[in-house]
C-alpha cells in the first residue's frame, strides 16, 4: 500500500474567527501537524484541498446559496491556518473556483485522482474540516475512486449545523468502507 495524506481545507475561515467556523476547528492544527512531518519525513505525499470560491460565488447567500461568503481566492480568510505547516514539496488543490461550480470533494473538478494515481497512491490518510461536509465528501469519493481510507478522528473538525452531523458523517463514512484512528495511534 502506498500512501498519501489529504489534508482538507484547513483555511482560516473554517477556524475560529473566521466567516464558516468550526468550533474548535484550530484544534486539529496540533495533530494535523504531527501527521504532516510524519508524512514529509517518510517521502509520502502530502496534498492541501482548500476552498477557493469567486467573490460572487452561488454558495454564497446573497446568491442564493447555503453559506455565509468564505474561501474568497486571495484573502486572508482563504488562506491556510498560520500555524499549519505546509511542507515545500506537497500538494495544493484549489476547488470551486468557478461562480457555479460547488465542490464539497477535493476530487470533483480536479485533478486530485490523476495526481494520486501517477505517483501510485492507493491508500489516503483524511484529515481536515469540515466532517459534515468536505471531508465526507472527499472520503465517499475517494472510496468510490477505490482508494483505501482513514480518517483521523481527532485531526477532523465538523460545522454541526445540526449537533450530531459530525458524528453521523463519521458513522457514513465507515459504513462506505472508511477507517478511522487517532492520530497518536497512528504510524506509519
Ligand atoms: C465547506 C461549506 C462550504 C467545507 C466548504 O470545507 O467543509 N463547507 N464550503
Ligand atoms: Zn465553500
Amino acid at each position: 500500500m502506498k500512501q498519501a495524506l489529504i489534508a482538507v481545507d484547513i483555511q482560516n475561515d473554517f477556524c475560529p474567527g473566521g466567516s464558516l467556523a468550526v468550533a474548535d476547528g484550530d484544534k486539529i492544527i496540533a495533530p494535523a501537524n504531527r501527521l504532516i512531518k510524519l508524512f514529509e519525513q517518510k517521502g509520502y505525499p502530502v496534498f492541501f484541498t482548500r476552498d477557493w470560491h469567486p467573490a460572487d460565488h452561488s454558495s454564497f447567500n446573497e446568491n442564493g446559496g447555503a453559506w455565509p461568503p468564505h474561501c474568497v481566492a486571495g484573502t486572508q480568510g482563504a488562506l491556510f491556518h498560520k500555524d499549519l505547516i505546509v511542507p515545500e514539496r506537497s500538494f495544493v488543490i484549489s476547488k470551486a473556483v468557478e461562480k457555479n461550480s460547488e465542490a464539497y470533494s477535493g476530487f470533483q473538478g480536479t485533478d486530485l485522482s490523476v495526481r494520486l494515481r501517477s505517483l501510485g497512491i492507493n491508500d489516503l490518510v483524511v484529515i481536515g474540516l469540515a466532517t459534515d461536509y468536505c471531508v465526507k465528501s472527499t472520503v465517499m469519493d475517494a472510496i468510490q475512486e477505490g482508494f483505501a481510507v482513514t480518517v483521523i478522528s481527532d485531526a477532523v473538525g465538523a460545522v454541526n449545523v445540526q449537533p450530531d452531523d459530525g458524528e453521523k458523517a463519521m458513522l457514513e463514512m465507515q459504513k462506505a468502507g472508511a477507517k478511522t484512528a487517532a492520530s497518536s495511534d497512528f504510524v506509519i
